[in-house]
C-alpha cells in the first residue's frame, strides 16, 4: 500500500530508533528528563523564543495554547478551515469554554480588513476578543504558505488591539524550507508556537509548544491538567531531537515529490490539482467526474493499493512524506490513471 494520506504515517526508521534505544531519560513531571530538556532548548532556540513544553500531540499544544491565551466567554479569531477550530473535536468549547469567529480566507490566508472587521468593540454586550490563531503552513488549504507580510500586517493590528497570536506551526518547517525564510522570523510576531515533529520531520511522537518562559511555565500546568505530563519519555524526545538534526532539509523532496504527483494526476480526464495550493507537501485533488465523488474515487484508489484522504465530495487529500519515494509517487500516479480509465 503507498500511503499518502498523512505525513504522520512515517514509521521510525532503524537509525532513529538506535538514538531512541540509547536515549537519557528522567522523570520529566520534575523536569529531569535530560533529553526533553534538550529538545526543549534546542526547539526554543530554533524558533527564537525563550522557552519550549514538550507535549504529545499537537492538538494538546494548539489546545493548552487556546486554554493559556483566554478566559472562558471570549472569542478567538481564525480562519475557517483552520485545524485548531475544525479538526481537534471541539476543543476551543470543550478545554477553554471560548468561541470563535472564523473568518474565510484565500489559501488560509486571513483578509487584514476582515481580520480587523472581527476584533470586538469594549462593549457590555461583546466577548473580548483575545487570540488570534494563525495555520503555517495551512493544511485544509492545501498545505499554503501564509506569506511572512501577512502574518507582519497581522501582528500590527493584534498589537493595536492588544490580542495575543498563536500559530499552529504543525509544518512550519515545511514553510520555511520551501521559502528559504527561517522559521525563526515565522515565528518571531507570535506569542505561542506549535510544532510538530510527528509530520514531515518523521517523528513516531511529540509536538512543543513554544513561546516566553513565564507563559511556559503557566503552559506546563495545564499540561498536567489535561494529562499530558510525561515521566521517561526522553526516548521519544530522541527521536525529535533527531529529526531536527536529519529531516529538516529534506522536506524539499516531499515538495518535489508532490508536485510530481500533481503533473502527473492533472493529464487525467476529470482530475486536478490546483497549481496555487501546490507549496509544500499536501496536495488536493479536485474531483469533477460525472461518475464518481471524491469519496468514490478515494475508495478505489485504496482497493487499488494507494490511500489518500477524501475530505469532501470534490477533494481528496495526498500528502508526501519520507517514507514514500519518487518511485511510489509514478506508482501512485500510474494506479489513478488505471482507476480514472475504469
Ligand atoms: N493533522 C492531521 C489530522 O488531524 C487531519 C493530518 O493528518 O494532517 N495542526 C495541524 C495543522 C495539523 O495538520 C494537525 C494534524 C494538528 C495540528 C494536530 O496534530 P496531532 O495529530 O499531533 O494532534
Amino acid at each position: 500500500m503507498i500511503d499518502l494520506r498523512s505525513d504522520t504515517v512515517t514509521q521510525p526508521s532503524a537509525e532513529m530508533r538506535k538514538v531512541m534505544a540509547a536515549a537519557e531519560v528522567g522523570d520529566d513531571v520534575y523536569g529531569e528528563d535530560p533529553s526533553i530538556n534538550r529538545l526543549e532548548e534546542r526547539i526554543a532556540g530554533m524558533l527564537g523564543k525563550e522557552a519550549a513544553m514538550y507535549v504529545p500531540s499537537g492538538t494538546m499544544s494548539n489546545q493548552i495554547a487556546v486554554k493559556l491565551h483566554t478566559q472562558p466567554g471570549d472569542e478567538l479569531i481564525c480562519e475557517e478551515n483552520c485545524h485548531v477550530y475544525n479538526l481537534e473535536s471541539g476543543g476551543i468549547a470543550f478545554h477553554s469554554q471560548v468561541q470563535v469567529k472564523a473568518i474565510r480566507g484565500s489559501y488560509g490566508v486571513m483578509p487584514k480588513e476582515e481580520v480587523l472587521n472581527a476584533i470586538r468593540m469594549e462593549n457590555i454586550h461583546y466577548p473580548r476578543t483575545a487570540l488570534l490563531s494563525v495555520e503555517n503552513t495551512h493544511n485544509r488549504a492545501g498545505g499554503t504558505i501564509y506569506p511572512l507580510e501577512a502574518i507582519t500586517e497581522l501582528a500590527t493590528i493584534a498589537r493595536d488591539h492588544k490580542i495575543t497570536m498563536h500559530l499552529d506551526g504543525a509544518r512550519l518547517f515545511n514553510a520555511s524550507i520551501a521559502t528559504g525564510i527561517p522559521a525563526a522570523d515565522y515565528a518571531a510576531p507570535f506569542d505561542t508556537i506549535s510544532i510538530c515533529f510527528s509530520k514531515g520531520l518523521g517523528a513516531p511522537v511529540g509536538s512543543a509548544l513554544v513561546g516566553s518562559e513565564a507563559l511556559i511555565r503557566r503552559a506546563r500546568k495545564y499540561r498536567k491538567i489535561f494529562g499530558g505530563a510525561m515521566r521517561q519519555a526522553g526516548i521519544l524526545a530522541a527521536a525529535c531531537l533527531y529529526t531536527l538534526e536529519h529531516n529538516i532539509e529534506r522536506l524539499r523532496e516531499d515538495h518535489e515529490k508532490a508536485r510530481r504527483l500533481a503533473k502527473g494526476l492533472r493529464t487525467l480526464p476529470g482530475i486536478d490539482v490546483n497549481a496555487r495550493q501546490l507549496q509544500t507537501n499536501i496536495i488536493m485533488i479536485l474531483v469533477d467526474r460525472p461518475d464518481m465523488t471524491a469519496f468514490d474515487l478515494a475508495e478505489k484508489l485504496y482497493e487499488s493499493g494507494l490511500a489518500t484522504l477524501a475530505v469532501d465530495q470534490q477533494r481528496i487529500r495526498a500528502v508526501t512524506h519520507l517514507d514514500v519515494d519518487m518511485e511510489d509517487i509514478l506508482r501512485a500516479i500510474d494506479i489513478c490513471s488505471n482507476v480514472v480509465a475504469g
